[in-house]
């Protein structure tokens, strides 16, 4: 059989069998998005990583085309579908089975290889492939994402949404309840402190996807430039980019309740 089409990451998950489909099978990807912080003001609000460049969903569902399209020559008219983070779909349960990695204790699958800063994406898809061996669990005794956190959101193996700064400064929609104050270490989206001071992300990489590529203008937001941040400034910063998620007004709610004077 012909090579696949270079992946960062690429495994074949155990076969998954559903009553509504007894051939289905699940491809499980890694798409890494490894980079070191680029904030150029230490003090200015914090944006997680994952959020620097172009929208992951975007860039990664475009990445797949070509390796569906390989598939589509090598094997004929093969349904599938892909996903990234984009549906009802057990993306860390199956990475894990597919052997990409462990679920970690602060919840995200983790490479010994890799640390654990990439999206996972499948492609699910009718034909018979052969699964790999599932991965197993290396955390070991270390506690240190569980210490770290600052809300203490995580025990080993499940995350408390309700109390995790990614889920306040992405997912709420209300206000942030006022006994989080005081303790976001001046995250503003989204929170990377569980996989900062994991071990096994000292085995990251930086990623070569120049669409995960920041613009240069929001590394070089001072902290006064972010609390003054206008829908127009807004706009133009996040256009195209996961950051866009909270809109406008969720990062300023965000913003204010870092200010100390709220
Ligand atoms: C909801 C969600 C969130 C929520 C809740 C996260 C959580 N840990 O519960 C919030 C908004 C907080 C969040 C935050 C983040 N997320 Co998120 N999120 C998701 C999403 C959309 C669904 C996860 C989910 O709830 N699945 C349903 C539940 C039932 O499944 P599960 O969590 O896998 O749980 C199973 C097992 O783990 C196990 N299990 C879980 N808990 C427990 C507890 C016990 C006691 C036991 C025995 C078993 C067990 O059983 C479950 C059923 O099999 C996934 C995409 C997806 N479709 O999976 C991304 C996803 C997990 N997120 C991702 C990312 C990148 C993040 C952030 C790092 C973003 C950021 N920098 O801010 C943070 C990390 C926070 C953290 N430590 O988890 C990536 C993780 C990539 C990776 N390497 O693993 C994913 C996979 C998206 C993607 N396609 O890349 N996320």
């Amino acid at each position: 059989m012909a090579k696949w089409p270079t992946w960062p990451t690429t495994s074949i998950c155990a076969s998954i069998r559903a009553s509504w489909c007894p051939a289905l099978r699940a491809t499980s990807l890694a798409y890494n998005y490894y980079t070191p912080p680029q904030q150029a003001h230490p003090d200015a609000p914090k944006l997680s990583t994952y959020a620097y460049g172009r929208d992951y969903h975007k860039v990664v569902k475009q990445r797949l085309k070509p390796l569906m399209q390989f598939i589509q020559e090598q094997f004929g008219a093969v349904e599938m579908r892909a996903f990234v983070d984009s549906g009802p779909v057990m993306e860390k349960a199956w990475a894990q089975r597919a052997g990409i990695g462990w679920v970690g204790k602060h919840t995200n699958v983790i490479r010994q290889q890799q640390g654990s800063f990439f999206f996972l994406c499948e492609i699910i898809l009718d034909l018979d492939l052969a699964p790999d061996a599932p991965a197993t669990d290396h955390c070991g005794t270390c506690r240190r994402c569980i210490d770290a956190c600052p809300t203490d959101a995580i025990t080993p193996y499940a995350v408390d949404g309700s109390k995790c700064i990614s889920y306040f400064t992405i997912e709420l929609k209300d206000a942030i309840p006022q006994e989080m104050k005081g303790r976001f270490a001046d995250w503003a989206f989204g929170c990377d402190v569980c996989q900062q001071v994991c071990p096994w992300n000292r085995f990251a990489t930086p990623h070569n996807e120049p669409q995960f590529n920041p613009k240069p203008e929001l590394m070089s937001m001072t902290k006064d430039e972010w609390h003054g941040m206008t829908e127009v400034v807004f706009d133009k910063l996040f256009e195209g980019s996961a950051g866009k998620r909270t809109k406008f007004e969720g990062l300023k709610r965000n913003l204010r309740f870092l200010a100390p004077e709220q």
